[in-house]
């Protein structure tokens, strides 16, 4: 199985995906050698030896990422081109058959398997369909060149919280980030416009048992010493109330570990404001969005600016950082809404601020749909190569100068996001790790 993430925008993470896939492979009485592009000597000589030394009946390619999703990324970071070299690598390496998946590869299946030349690829979660696929394969029967896995109404089964994780990577991930990552549940109920994560993982929420998600950060805390994660659920903030279980769970066991996550500006009370610090919540990353109320509908993100603010005044109330990520330029934008929303941004207290230009176009979105509608892009232009969105209604290198002359000289306020990491870069040459945003937090100040 082989990661080809090496993305370390904002920090390098850990690959999960492959994990979980190797984890059930593994399973299935298969013998299963991780390679991380990332981690590993990766250069092409050492590839191809560790490929020829484990002599494997099946390549996996695990794709994360296609770009960067930032239209002013001075690095125009495309990873496909650095995929399809690797793909190159490994037909020389082997002639075995490649099967390619990931969040990345689930996109845009057809596209990308035409583009790289794999032989099979599985949209969505892997673990479900991959031995039965090896099976099948073994038995020389037909099979799709692209096989869905679709469990969307089962609950979350405890393989999806418990990756084979790899020692060596392990200590690579906490020496570069200073946390592993760890799914709790699946699926979003939400149908925000930009978004891919509901055609990744469906509508129907599928939780995981908290006692296993306990049992699993023992066996990481106890086996590897990690004491930081990142849950990676879509939105952790569930509206059933499972991540308050979660909670429970963790302060339960007394396992004392930090950890962070994707939120919802959506109520949470003092109460479980409470529990979650004592679980060990110590920043929250905020999907806000939108700075203004027109480009919060715009987006359809079903709340107000109004929301945000009382969020944002919560978590300084419970003294979590908040890191707020926002998207100027979208459905609905206009000059007075960016001069809205940054004045909106103006108000939120003791917090990050993430913005970006523009938004990715990504298939299987009504965003998608409106760009074609509003003549931004063709019906059939190919979505492979990024295409951004920007609303007809502004002026995008104005907005961009808007934006840069708004946040100037501020260290709590990141745009383009590049300048993140670029912040992050310098955090990390002194010594710094792990989220490092939620140092730049201060409660002492207004
Ligand atoms: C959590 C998350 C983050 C967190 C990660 C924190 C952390 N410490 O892990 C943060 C906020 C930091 C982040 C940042 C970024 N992210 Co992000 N992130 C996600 C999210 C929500 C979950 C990813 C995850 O870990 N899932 C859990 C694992 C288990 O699932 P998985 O990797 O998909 O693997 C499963 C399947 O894909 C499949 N599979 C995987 N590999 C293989 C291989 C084979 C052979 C097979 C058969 C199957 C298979 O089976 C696996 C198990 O079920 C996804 C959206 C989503 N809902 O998937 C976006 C997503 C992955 N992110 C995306 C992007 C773009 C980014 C950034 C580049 C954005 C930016 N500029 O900041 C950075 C890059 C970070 C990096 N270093 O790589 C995109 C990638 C696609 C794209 N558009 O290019 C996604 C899909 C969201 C989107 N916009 O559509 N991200
Ligand atoms: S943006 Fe967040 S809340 Fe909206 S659909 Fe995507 S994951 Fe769900």
């Amino acid at each position: 199985m082989i990661s080809t993430n090496t993305s370390q925008d904002p920090y390098p993470v850990y690959p999960i995906g492959m994990a979980t896939v190797s984890a059930a492979l593994a399973a299935g009485g298969h013998d299963v050698r991780q390679f991380d592009l990332l981690a590993e000597d990766a250069s092409d000589e050492r590839l191809k030896g560790v490929i020829s030394r484990f002599d494997p009946h099946y390549v996996g390619i695990s794709l994360r990422n296609i770009d960067s999703v930032d239209s002013c990324d001075p690095e125009d970071r495309w990873y496909l081109s650095a995929d399809l070299r690797l793909m190159k690598v490994v037909r020389e390496a082997t002639r075995v058959p490649v099967i390619i998946g990931g969040s990345a590869f689930s996109i845009m299946p057809e596209e990308i398997l035409n583009y790289l030349g794999g032989d099979y690829g599985v949209v969505g979660e892997g673990e479900h369909v991959i031995c039965g696929l090896i099976d099948a394969l073994v038995e020389g029967k037909a099979i799709p060149r692209i096989t869905m896995s679709r469990h969307r109404d089962a609950p979350l089964n405890a393989a999806a919280t418990n990756p084979m994780w790899e020692p060596g990577l392990v200590k690579f991930y906490t020496e570069q980030s200073g946390m592993v990552n760890m799914v709790t549940k699946r699926g979003c109920p939400h149908h925000c416009a930009y978004c891919t994560y509901p055609v990744l993982e469906g509508h129907t929420v599928r939780y995981g048992a908290p006692d296993d998600v306990a049992d699993h950060l023992q066996h990481l805390k106890d086996s590897y010493g990690i004491d930081t994660l990142y849950f990676t659920d879509s939105v952790f903030n569930d509206g059933k109330g499972h991540y308050l279980e979660i909670a429970e769970a963790l302060v339960r066991r007394e396992l004392n570990v930090k950890w962070t996550a994707f939120f919802r500006p959506a109520g949470i009370d003092k109460g479980g404001w409470d529990l979650l610090k004592r679980s060990g919540l110590y920043a929250v990353e905020l999907g806000s969005d939108a700075a203004s109320d027109a480009a919060l509908l715009g987006l359809n993100k079903g709340f107000t600016f109004d929301d945000i603010y009382a969020f944002n005044d919560a978590a300084v109330e419970a003294r979590v950082p908040c890191a707020h990520y926002v998207m100027f330029g979208g459905p609905g934008e206009t000059r007075e809404s960016i001069d809205e929303g940054l004045h909106n941004l103006n108000l939120l207290k003791n917090c990050m601020v993430m913005a970006f230009s523009g938004i990715r176009i990504l298939p299987g979105t009504t965003l998608h749909v409106r760009a074609i509608e509003e003549g931004i892009i063709a019906k059939g232009t190919p979505l492979l190569k990024p295409s951004y969105y920007f609303s007809p209604g502004i002026d995008r290198e104005r907005m961009n100068d808007t934006i840069k002359n708004a946040f100037e000289g501020r260290m709590d306020r990141i745009f383009p996001p590049s300048e993140g990491a670029r912040l992050m870069k310098k955090m990390n040459s002194l010594g710094y790790r792990g989220l490092l945003w939620d140092r730049l937090v201060n409660f002492g100040r207004n």
